[in-house]
C-alpha cells in the first residue's frame, strides 16, 4: 500500500500513527508534483492529503475511512475498545479533534497567513475552535487513551489537533489556547513524550 501524505500536513499525521502503531508494511510518499499538480489529482481526483491507495489499485481519500479501514482490516493491536458505550466515547472525542479543533484551527491558520485579523470570520472560527477545545476538555478520559496504556483512535486525532493549537497558531499569533485547559496541555505533552506519538509530532512542525 502507498498512504500519499506530506509529514507537515495536520491531517496525515493521524494515519501515519495508526500505519505506525500497526507496524504495517506501507510505503509514505509526497503527492508527485506537489498537493495541486495535475499529476497528483490524476491518481486522487479528490485532490487530498491523506490518500490510500490499496494493493489492488484503489483510491482512498479521508483519515477517518482510511483509519476504519486499517483498523478493521489489520485489527491487531486494535485502535478501538471493545463495547458499544467506550466505542462511542473514543469515535466522539475523535469526531471532536477532526471537526472542532483540526478543521477550526486550520481554517483559522490560513484565514490569519491571509492578514485577516480583525474581521467576523476570525472571531467566528476562533469562537467554534474555543468550543471544540472544551468538548475535548469535557470528553477526554485518560482511561481511553495512550495515557492508560490504550492508543486509540481518538489519539490518532487529538494529539495531531492539540500539537496544531499549540506551535502552528502560536506561530500565527493567537496565544497559547491550551494553557487555559490544563488536562489538555498535560494530554499533549505526554504525547510529545510519548515514543510513537512525538516522533510523528515533532515532524509536524513546518
Ligand atoms: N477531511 C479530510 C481533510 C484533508 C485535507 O484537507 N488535507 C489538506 C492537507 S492538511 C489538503 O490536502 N489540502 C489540499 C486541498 O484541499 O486541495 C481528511 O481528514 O483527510
Amino acid at each position: 500500500m502507498i498512504l500519499y501524505s506530506t509529514s507537515t500536513s495536520p491531517n496525515s499525521v493521524p494515519v501515519r500513527i495508526a500505519v505506525r502503531f500497526k507496524g504495517l508494511d506501507v510505503d509514505f510518499e509526497e503527492p508527485p508534483g506537489g498537493l495541486g499538480s495535475t499529476k497528483f489529482h490524476a491518481i486522487n481526483p479528490v485532490g487530498t492529503v491523506p490518500c490510500l491507495v490499496l494493493d489492488d489499485g484503489f483510491v482512498m481519500p479521508e483519515s477517518v475511512a482510511i483509519i476504519d479501514y486499517l483498523d478493521e482490516q489489520f485489527p491487531d493491536p486494535p485502535l478501538m475498545p471493545v463495547g458499544a458505550r467506550a466505542r462511542a466515547e473514543v469515535r466522539l472525542l475523535q469526531r471532536i479533534a477532526e471537526l472542532g479543533i483540526m478543521n477550526q484551527g486550520l481554517e483559522l491558520q490560513r484565514l490569519l497567513q491571509a492578514g485577516q485579523r480583525d474581521d467576523e470570520l476570525v472571531s467566528s472560527r476562533l469562537t467554534r475552535l474555543l468550543r471544540g477545545l472544551s468538548s475535548a476538555d469535557l470528553y477526554l478520559k485518560p482511561d481511553m487513551s495512550f495515557m492508560g496504556g490504550v492508543l486509540t483512535m481518538a489519539d490518532c486525532h487529538l494529539a495531531p489537533a492539540l500539537r496544531l493549537v499549540r506551535h502552528a497558531l502560536q506561530t500565527a499569533d493567537i496565544a497559547d489556547l491550551l494553557v487555559t485547559r490544563p488536562r489538555l496541555g498535560a494530554y499533549l505533552e505526554q504525547a510529545e513524550n510519548h515514543a510513537l506519538l512525538g516522533a510523528l509530532l515533532s515532524d509536524m512542525t513546518p
